[in-house]
């Protein structure tokens, strides 16, 4: 049987408060017509569908449209819920959906209640232990909370290793063995720009470490972190996230983003396949001043844009002046020799209006403020001053 593995859609994401609605269409149509031509028998989606707990109207028609889609071409699809969906939306369009073999798991369900998906194929059984996000506030009572924060993580990690090692308890001999779930995995990369490094560990965010994920799927489908890749040294050999389809944000420029095609048989190990999206517009970040920005941003009628600008000061409306001039242009970011920061002692309540948007204006910019700004300030403080 074949699987196409995807996750972290987030429909309905923005990018500096532009719709990427016609992109979600392209990859959603992408995905189907490489689900189409790859004979897929199955798409797991592995959480994270949308990208709010209420999402648009026009969400749903992007998602149901793909769905649609799925269906009209007899692929069966799994839909999880992550920690980005409402489960009980989940929930309230699987009370349908079933119908057209498109299956929902929006609660945690114990291998004797629901929590493994059956799908027939041909004389093929494949039993999918789904698994969506485990909600901290479900997994952890008040008291347990109320511990310190290492305390809390490793209880939550316990949580989530019951969890999955119930729902696998369900698998029945000689059929595919195959969990999807929304989980993060311990030192996980969230990226990988200009060779630095990002990874994630569970002594700062809820999660497990790889040890303790269960071996007895043949391969676990995962969702929850946007960089593709896959986790290496687990128990049961094949563990992977697919990754978000679209670069969301701009700490995700630079990233390939994929689909997973995965072939399974009854106790075999998995084959597996990367393909390459191609839709969407790429993030990207330039440096320089605003004029080389400017001139640079030519060669990107095509990307969304976050321009580092080189100042000597902060500009009062020199983003909007950007935005203006390249359309491409979307994020702003000022660089310039900041003043160190001190940590001051003195109390708000002894320092005068001026002093105080002064240190406000260093909090938050980083430097002085301008004598025009200053001058300014006078002025409208005056006539504040005056009203009262
Ligand atoms: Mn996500």
């Amino acid at each position: 049987m074949r699987f196409l593995h995807t996750a972290d859609w987030h429909i309905g994401r923005q990018i500096r408060g532009r719709s990427r609605a016609s992109e979600f269409e392209a990859v959603l149509t992408e995905i189907k017509d490489i689900a189409v031509s790859e004979n897929v028998d199955v798409v797991l989606v592995a959480g994270d569908i949308w990208d709010t707990n209420s999402p648009s109207s026009d969400s749903d028609r992007i998602l149901f449209g793909a769905l649609r889609e799925f269906v009209t071409n007899d692929i069966e699809v799994i839909l999880i819920a992550g920690n980005h969906d409402s489960a009980h939306k989940l929930n309230a369009v699987g009370q349908l959906s079933d119908l057209l073999n498109v299956h929902t798991q929006a609660y945690v369900r114990s291998h004797d209640a629901g929590g493994i998906i059956r799908i027939n194929r041909g004389d093929v059984l494949a039993e999918i232990a789904a698994i969506p996000w485990v909600p901290d506030g479900k997994a952890l009572n008040a008291i347990e909370v109320l511990s310190d924060a290492q305390k809390t993580l490793s209880m939550y990690q316990d949580a989530v290793e019951t969890v999955y090692s119930n729902v696998v308890q369900g698998y029945t001999s000689g059929a595919i063995h195959l969990l999807v779930g929304h989980v993060f995995v311990d030192g996980a990369l969230l990226a990988d720009i200009d060779g630095s490094e990002r990874r994630l560990h569970i002594d700062i965010a809820y999660g497990i470490d790889k040890d303790r994920l269960p071996s007895s799927p043949q391969y676990l489908a995962l969702g929850h972190i946007h960089h593709p890749q896959e986790i290496l040294g687990v128990p049961n050999g094949a563990t992977a996230y697919a990754g978000s389809i679209l670069q969301l944000d701009f700490g995700e420029r630079g990233q390939q983003k994929i689909v997973r095609i995965v072939d399974l048989v009854p106790n075999r190990p998995v084959q597996q396949k990367i393909i390459p999206l191609t839709s969407g517009k790429p993030l990207i970040e330039l440096r320089g001043t605003p004029e080389q920005v400017l001139v640079a941003s030519e060669q990107y009628k095509n990307a969304y844009i976050r321009a580092v600008l080189d100042v000597d000061a902060p500009e009062a409306g020199i983003a909007q002046k950007m935005r203006d001039s390249a359309d491409g242009i979307v994020d702003i970011r000022l660089d310039y020799d900041r003043l160190e920061e001190n940590i001051s002692t003195v109390s708000l309540q002894d320092l005068k209006p001026e002093e105080l948007f002064v240190r406000y204006y260093q909090e938050r910019h980083g430097t002085n403020p301008s004598d025009e700004l200053l001058v300014l300030f006078r002025e409208i403080l005056g006539e504040v001053v005056n009203i009262q």
